[in-house]
């Protein structure tokens, strides 16, 4: 009979192979090396350090999937999963501008992009020398995206882009954006553009005041009568499967990345009970106290089985998308319950910055919330196997 071991239950590890593990370990490195020591001025601050991108660029941590010719590492989705889980196990935030960049910035510039379009922004984006952000989300389309009111409108050699963009994850400090917009020349359908900062009519004010995710620089695209040329348009995608399939790559990221976030939660749960004693026994010799960490443990290590299972399934190109909403809902939610629950295990103090699971939790309130919310993975789930659309 094998050892039990209680933080890595299924034997997560021996799943990975070699470069795998080496990629994690880099990963792990990087977070705590460079991720840890900054996020609580950050996340008190509300503060984006924009040079985050340029350290991740160097430890090879952007573009995981994209193929090594233009700059990305050229490694599968398991191994880009296990980087979003070291990074959320810091903070969600850094996971987003991570996320954001290499799959809603270079995937589809990669996916969908000509080779001059490649070859001019993706090497730039993985050495993290220009960062990008994805602007789908408008002020009156969230969870319909279909219903968005930016217009492309044709001119001489190009187009003009009008509409306004909200909730932009890196938008204020982004040198490149990647809008969606609907497209008169294109029979009105969703088409993806490349924009860049300085261009005449646009702006991306940032949103403040946020009560979460912090360390993370969220804002508005501001469009007015944007001229660009035909080589902005993205030529390879129309209609809404075009953000879809970068929501598709970033879905996935996030699953593993919300484990990482609730392992924080649950190993700081473990060891602040093992410390804290009350009634002259420690918190942890507690009946009520091991059942939540039993809980953390089953959930988290059901989660990442289902996230590697999903990769494995990725990375030989048989996924469907409602496997991804499968583990997105699950692992956001149970992720969000978990960080409440440590939240109350390290009681007073679990409000204080230093022991980071409210942070975790209110961070958790908008992964639970963004890339489709938990009810919306509920009615794409319910509509596969119900065949009936349930969104309207
Ligand atoms: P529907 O009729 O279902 O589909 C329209 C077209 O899209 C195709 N499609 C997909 N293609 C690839 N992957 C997927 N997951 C796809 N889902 C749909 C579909 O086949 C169809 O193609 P075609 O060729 O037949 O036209 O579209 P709908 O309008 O009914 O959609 C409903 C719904 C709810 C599923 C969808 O709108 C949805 O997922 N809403 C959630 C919106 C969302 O996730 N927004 C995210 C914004 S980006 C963000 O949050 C970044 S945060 C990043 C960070 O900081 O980490
Ligand atoms: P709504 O769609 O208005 O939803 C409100 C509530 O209604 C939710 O509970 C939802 O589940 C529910 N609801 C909606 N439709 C239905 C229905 N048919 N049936 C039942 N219930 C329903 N977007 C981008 O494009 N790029 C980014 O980089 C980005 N970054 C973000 C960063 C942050 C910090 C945040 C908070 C958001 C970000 N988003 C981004 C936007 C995010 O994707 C949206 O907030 C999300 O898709 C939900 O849209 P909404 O906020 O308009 O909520």
């Amino acid at each position: 009979m094998a050892s039990f071991s209680w933080s890595d239950p299924f034997l997560l590890d021996d799943q990975l192979t070699e470069d795998e593990r080496m990629i994690r370990d880099a990963a792990a490195g990087f977070a705590s090396d460079r991720l840890l020591p900054r996020v609580e001025e950050a996340y008190l601050e509300e503060k984006t350090d924009p040079a985050i991108f340029s350290e991740m660029g160097q430890a090879g941590l952007l573009g995981v999937t994209i193929p090594e010719e233009y700059g990305g590492s050229g490694a599968g989705y398991v191994s880009y999963g296990l980087v979003a889980r070291e990074v959320e196990r810091i903070d969600s935030g850094y996971r987003s501008m991570m996320s954001v960049q290499s799959s809603l910035v270079m995937h589809p510039i990669y996916a969908y992009g000509s080779e001059e379009q490649r070859k001019k922004y993706l090497p730039k984006l993985a050495s993290g020398e220009w960062i990008g952000c994805f602007g789908l989300t408008e002020p009156d389309a969230g969870s319909d995206p279909g219903g968005m009111k930016t217009r492309a409108e044709k001119t001489d050699g190009g187009y003009r882009l009008k509409g306004s963009k909200m909730w932009i994850s890196n938008a204020p400090i982004a040198d490149v954006f990647v809008v969606w917009a609907k497209s008169a020349a294109h029979d009105n359908q969703i088409r993806g553009f490349v924009l860049e900062k300085g261009m005449k009519g646009l702006s991306a004010p940032k949103i403040g005041g946020k009560l979460s995710l912090r360390a993370s620089i969220t804002g508005e695209i501001v469009m007015e009568d944007v001229e660009v040329g035909e080589d902005a348009l993205l030529p390879n995608v129309s209609g809404l499967k075009g953000p879809f399939g970068c929501l598709n790559r970033a879905r996935y990221g996030i699953s593993w990345g919300a484990m990482g976030a609730a392992e924080d939660c649950w190993f700081r749960a473990r060891q602040y009970g093992l410390d804290r004693k009350q009634f002259n026994r420690p918190l942890a010799q507690t009946q009520l106290f091991q059942k939540k960490l039993a809980d953390m443990q089953t959930e988290i290590a059901l989660g990442l089985q289902g996230s590697l299972r999903v990769g494995r399934l990725m990375d030989e190109g048989r996924f469907a998308p409602e496997m991804i909403s499968i583990v997105k809902r699950n692992n956001c939610g149970k992720a969000l319950d978990i960080a409440r629950q440590a939240r109350d295990m390290h009681g007073g103090n679990g409000i204080q910055i230093e022991y980071h699971v409210m942070r975790h939790a209110q961070n958790l309130e908008t992964v639970n919330t963004y890339e489709g919310t938990h009810d919306v993975h509920a009615l794409i789930l319910g509509r596969a196997q119900t065949g009936l659309q349930a969104f309207f």
